[in-house]
């Protein structure tokens, strides 16, 4: 199915942050740690993106327009060491869900405040989300607060569920 509208999928309890009461901690095997305010992350170098959402549910949604700070940068700045392989993304509503930094570390990837052209509302994961278009939309982590790199795998919210750890959507990696 292909959709105009942008359908709201999560778990139900949707946190209401203002920019002001947002932080993201990065830890892990990185050789920079850091926790970024609002003000932190805006002062980082802006970047604007085009991709295409593909949700497990079989929806798509193409050409959405993002605006935030890309992973090429954020990687530049906390450093992952050589054995760091994961990433476990969490975020304020409990939610978590696991990514190969192979697939983190992609021209398209970033986190976003905004979408075309407004602030990220807070049921899409505002006031700031992953976007990682190249996996199905669950990977995509909304309302990010923490990032912890590993160098063993371990499954998220869904992927303890019976998704799949990677969820390439050309494989249709749903489930394992
Ligand atoms: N924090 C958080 N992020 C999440 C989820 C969630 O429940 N909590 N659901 C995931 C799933 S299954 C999908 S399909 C997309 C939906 O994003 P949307 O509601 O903006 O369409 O968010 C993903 N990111
Ligand atoms: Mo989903």
């Amino acid at each position: 199915m292909l959709t105009r509208k942008w359908p709201v999928l999560d778990l139900g309890d949707q946190p209401n942050l203002l920019p002001k009461d947002w932080t993201l901690s990065v830890a892990g095997l990185i050789n920079n740690p850091i926790k970024w305010s609002w003000d932190d992350f805006m002062a980082q170098p802006q970047f604007d993106s085009t991709s295409d959402i593909h949700c497990v549910t079989q929806w798509s949604r193409f050409d959405n327009h993002w605006q935030g700070v890309s992973a090429k940068h954020f990687l530049s700045v906390v450093q992952p060491k050589l054995e760091a392989a994961y990433l476990m993304l969490k975020s304020y509503d409990g939610y978590a869900t696991n990514v190969p930094l192979k697939w983190f570390d992609d021209d398209d990837v970033l986190f976003a405040h905004s979408w075309e052209d407004e602030p990220i509302s807070r049921e899409h994961g505002g006031p700031v989300r992953i976007i990682l278009p190249k996996l199905y939309f669950w990977k995509s982590a909304k309302w990010v607060r923490h990032i912890t790199f590993m160098d063993k795998n371990g499954p998220g919210y869904w992927e303890a569920r019976g998704y799949h750890m990677e969820g390439d959507p050309w494989k249709e990696d749903r489930t394992e």
